[in-house]
């Protein structure tokens, strides 16, 4: 995988709407749903609307206007899950994975929130 965007994945499609997702948040440049297959009692991904592969793409290519949104919405959306740290609440696991060895399946890029129990520790 590099950073050639592939129109038709699963979450383009989502913000296209051609796809329904259980939407959590939005904002201008931002996009927060429910994973289908939540490994944790709070599941969220959250994504840019914008064409981006992974992290490293988007912070070479976004403008900041679109960096500034997708991290404020990131922490938004732990303040709406309760779980915030910085609010009395017990904290979370942020996850992006990218490309081959990162096990990436979504070539979109996207943040896992994963909250809402002890996530244990991380293995390798
Ligand atoms: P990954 O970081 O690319 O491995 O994660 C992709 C996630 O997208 C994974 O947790 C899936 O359950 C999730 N997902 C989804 O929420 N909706 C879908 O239609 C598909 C995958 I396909």
């Amino acid at each position: 995988m590099n950073d050639t965007y592939d129109d038709q994945n699963i979450f383009a499609k989502i913000l296209r709407g051609e796809i329904p997702c259980n939407k959590v948040h939005e904002t201008e440049h931002s996009l927060a749903f429910a994973d289908i297959a939540p490994k944790a009692p709070h599941h969220v991904l959250v994504i840019p609307k914008g064409p981006y592969v992974c992290y490293d793409h988007f912070a070479r290519s976004a403008t900041d206007a679109e960096i500034v949104d997708y991290t404020r919405a990131i922490g938004d959306v732990c303040a709406q899950l309760g779980v915030a740290q910085s609010e009395g609440g017990h904290g979370y696991r942020m996850i992006s994975n990218a490309g081959p060895d990162g096990v990436q399946e979504v070539p979109h890029l996207h943040v896992h929130i994963l909250a809402g129990r002890n996530i244990g520790p991380m293995v390798m």
